[in-house]
């Protein structure tokens, strides 16, 4: 079985929600997430820059949580929620999947960074970063202006991973959504899939008190 080291409220949530909209079996490896544990060596030698998450599949130790989503789309997918490489929508799902993580994720995990590592916060850094998130926002709000999913009217693995990172949008810089990406926020997370993520990661929170 798929097992994901996972650390509550972080970047396994995309992994975990992909493989409950699948219906693909794993378990959660609960994570410390305190920087002296991530820096162990034990640690290091699942995830070399000491981050969470991690996915192991029998041998197979693997990190980096859009690799890891394709992974599973693969492996265990069956053909669902991406569309076949010869599809003419291939391409922006490529495009969504990446800009997920390294444009839309990237000002909001460096807030994180930055908060961690600058008391008090530099606000100037900090409203940089969140005017670059907005502006993905923006982007993804006029994307979906004649569509449902932003590959169409299909669902795809790229709306579970720009709804996760939409999560630490609405987090970190502000809860009121452009109209249209709220909507779309909105039907994405209604997936019962969303509802079993939420709570797998509320018992992973548990799980690390007890
Ligand atoms: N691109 C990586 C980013 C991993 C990442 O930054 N994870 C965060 C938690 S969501 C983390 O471990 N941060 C700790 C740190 O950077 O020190 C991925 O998608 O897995």
């Amino acid at each position: 079985m798929l097992k994901i080291y996972h650390s509550p409220g972080t970047r396994g949530f995309r992994t975990i929600w992909i493989c409950e909209e699948l219906t693909v079996p794993y378990e959660i490896v609960p994570v410390n997430f305190a920087a002296d544990y991530r820096a162990k060596p034990e640690w290091r030698a699942m995830n070399p820059v000491g981050k969470v998450p991690v996915m192991q599949d029998g041998d197979m130790i693997m990190f980096e949580s859009c690799a890891m989503t394709q992974y599973v789309l693969d492996r265990y997918g069956e053909g669902r929620l991406q569309p076949a490489k010869d599809d003419p929508s291939y391409a922006h799902y490529l495009q969504w999947s990446w800009f997920a993580e390294a444009t839309f994720a990237r000002p909001l995990g460096e807030i994180v960074n930055h908060r961690r590592e600058f008391k008090p916060e530099l606000d100037d850094v900090v409203a940089e970063m969140k005017s670059r998130a907005t502006t993905c926002v923006a982007a993804l709000d006029a994307a979906l202006a004649d569509r449902t999913y932003l590959l169409g009217e299909t669902m795809s693995a790229v709306d579970l991973s720009i709804c996760y990172t939409t999560r630490g949008y609405r987090r970190m810089v502000t809860e009121n959504l452009p109209a249209t990406f709220q909507a779309y926020f909105d039907r994405v997370t209604a997936l019962p899939s969303y509802d079993a993520t939420v709570k797998a990661d509320a018992d992973t929170a548990e799980k690390l008190k007890g």
